[in-house]
């Protein structure tokens, strides 16, 4: 019942706001590391999708999630995928919008590295803005960045986040300072 309910309030959500960010990624297994982007956009207010897309396994889908995104209204793609992570670099390939690329490290990854070189490494032309292995949250608030270069209210909900990351690592310095010498903050 309260899946039911969830999926319609769902639905009329989608109804009401056009995405401006995709978020796509390889597989279901990579999608708890790829809700850190979601979880993110929600809370900087920013509408997204969230969907899977392989470049090696539905190929179609992914020309078509490509070539379809401007249209569609979509201002950012955050793609992630492990192992020979082909997905982010095929998609910017596609698509002039700037495509955000999360290297994960999958099941079948060696160490994440395949990953992050596969979407790191591109050739001259076709960019992919890739962040640290596993690292989607980032990818959210880059996508958020983007957004807000646009959009006040997105730059003001950003600039509120990284007030309070000063604060909650000032708070750590004046209760680390109890215990240990710190001569750089007394006055
Ligand atoms: P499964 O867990 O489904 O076997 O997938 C996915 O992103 C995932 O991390 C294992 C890993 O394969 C990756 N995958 C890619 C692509 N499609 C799936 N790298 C692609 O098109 O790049």
């Amino acid at each position: 019942m309260a899946k039911t309910q969830n999926k319609e309030l769902k639905a009329k959500n989608s109804k009401l706001q056009t995405p401006l960010v995709g978020i796509i990624m390889g597989s279901d297994s990579d999608l708890k590391i790829m809700q850190d982007a979601a979880l993110m956009l929600k809370e900087f207010a920013v509408p997204f999708e969230l969907t899977i897309v392989s470049a090696h396994r539905t190929p179609k889908r992914m020309v078509k999630y490509a070539s379809t995104a401007v249209e569609r209204g979509l201002k950012v793609i955050i793609a992630g995928a492990g192992g020979a992570a082909h997905l982010p670099g095929m998609i910017a390939s596609l698509t002039t919008l700037p495509v955000i690329g999360v290297p994960i490290k999958s099941s079948n990854s060696i160490d994440g590295w395949d990953s992050v070189l596969s979407i790191l490494q591109m050739p001259n032309g076709v960019p992919v803005a890739t962040v640290a292995l596993n690292a989607a949250k980032n990818a959210g608030i880059i996508a958020a960045q983007i957004i807000g270069t646009s959009d006040e209210t997105i730059s003001k909900k950003i600039s509120d986040y990284k007030i309070q990351l000063e604060k909650s690592v000032m708070d750590k310095v004046k209760s680390i300072s109890e215990e240990w010498q710190n001569n750089f903050d007394e006055k």
